[in-house]
């Protein structure tokens, strides 16, 4: 009984190589079939050539992140069920080609959200940062979306205020594409590296959302599941929802996978054990009122896929991206709240009891410096998190065992 030991690869275009991955221990690999445009089906053919070309290499596809789903599909629009009926189509080619398990998430427009790549740490290793402020100003004053300030008090523009005016136009525009595009193209979100008029396409993006609010959004992810989880059922696959990151609204936008009270939503707007999560202890961390390891425990039976690394939120509600194994924040409870389940399942006769696991993001450190990896996918910062993750549940595995 152990986790399976993953690293997300991006595919061709990613600096990190499937021969490097398999160097660090790991022995499964986490991708998507980035060239195939979102919302179009994954033909079994294109799924056959990725998983041959990592088994090539020794390892195998565990996890596809993700299986986008779609703005049509998230906002109900004209083409939602065209869009729906090619993801069961992909579902179902995914279980032919025996890959089970499809992370997915339900964030509007933007998938994650940094204010800073480079945030330099002490120790000379760099992590990524989030700055509420900072954030604001972005949205205020270099988005200027319509009606942004509603969505702030008073105080909190006037600090905006001032940081803009400290920024340079260089880092202005640093900060509006780092948002928009740097953070989300190679993940397929839905503006492309490379394109100018980012400011005006995202506004529009935002704008087709004025008129769904919280309600709406998960009335859009029931109907999406009910559709889909049949499908899952009928050729073993498990969905596995990525929580929101950050685990609070932001651009004026519906957050419904961000705490316990979603998850129970969740788990009765579909109760088959295929609606399944990703447990994300960094991204569910980043909201203070998260008990990482109670919120495990209540949903342990739905998950799927396990991305763990640690954040560190600040006083006036910043974070950032700490130590996979930092104090502060409790990853040993959550990693023995992880073996007990996977005890419980063993015992109860569930076949899926070496649950894939990823080191979520790492440092930048080291030789790192010397390549060009995505942000947050760096090949030491990842590796140092998996030996130190996999060190930890060799050793609570161990005292478990002897107790
Ligand atoms: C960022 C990732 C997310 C995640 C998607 C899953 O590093 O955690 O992009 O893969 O939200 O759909």
């Amino acid at each position: 009984m152990k986790l399976i030991k993953t690293l997300r690869w991006f595919g061709e275009n990613d600096a990190i190589t499937l021969s490097d991955i398999r160097q660090t221990g790991a022995k499964g690999i986490v991708t998507a079939l980035h060239h195939i445009p979102n919302g179009e089906v994954w033909s079994v053919d294109e799924i056959l050539k990725t998983k041959h070309q990592i088994e090539s290499y020794g390892l195998s596809w565990e996890v596809v992140e993700s299986l986008p789903v779609t703005e049509e599909i998230k906002k109900a629009s004209d083409l939602r069920d065209t869009h729906i009926a090619n993801y069961k189509e992909s579902i179902k080619n995914l279980g032919k080609c025996g890959i089970k398990t499809i992370c997915y998430n339900f964030m509007p427009v933007l998938d994650w959200a940094r204010t800073d790549l480079n945030y330099a740490l002490e120790n000379g290793a760099e992590a990524m940062y989030f700055s509420v402020n900072l954030f604001a100003a972005f949205d205020l004053f270099i988005l200027r979306r319509p009606n942004a300030e509603k969505s702030y008090s008073i105080t909190q523009i006037a600090k905006a205020r001032e940081l803009f005016d400290s920024l340079s136009e260089e880092e202005k525009d640093k900060l509006g594409y780092n948002i928009i595009v740097k953070t989300q193209s190679f993940i397929d979100g839905v503006i492309k590296e490379g394109e100018k008029n980012y400011l005006t396409i995202f506004n529009n993006l935002l704008r087709a959302y004025n008129t769904i609010n919280k309600n709406k959004l998960r009335e859009n992810l029931s109907y999406f599941l009910n559709e889909v989880i049949p499908v899952c059922e009928e050729y073993g696959v498990n969905l596995a929802v990525h929580p929101d990151d950050p685990p609070f609204p932001l651009l004026g936008l519906p957050r419904i996978v961000s705490s316990e009270d979603d998850f129970e939503w969740l788990a009765k707007a579909c109760p088959s054990l295929h609606n399944g999560i990703t447990f994300c202890s960094g991204s569910l961390g980043a909201k203070k009122e998260n008990n990482l390891t109670k919120l495990f425990q209540k949903y342990a039976e739905r998950v799927h896929f396990i991305h763990l690394r640690s954040t560190k939120v600040l006083d006036n509600g910043d974070f950032f991206e700490t130590a996979h194994l930092d104090e502060s924040v409790d990853l040993v409870s959550v990693m023995k709240a992880i073996i007990e389940e996977q005890l419980r399942r063993k015992q109860t006769g569930r076949k899926d009891y070496n649950i894939p696991m990823r080191p979520d993001h790492g440092h930048k450190m080291l030789d790192d410096f010397k390549r060009k990896a995505n942000p947050g996918y760096p090949l030491i910062g990842r590796l140092k998190g998996l030996a130190e993750l996999s060190g930890l549940e060799l050793g609570l595995k161990f005292m478990i065992k002897n107790k």
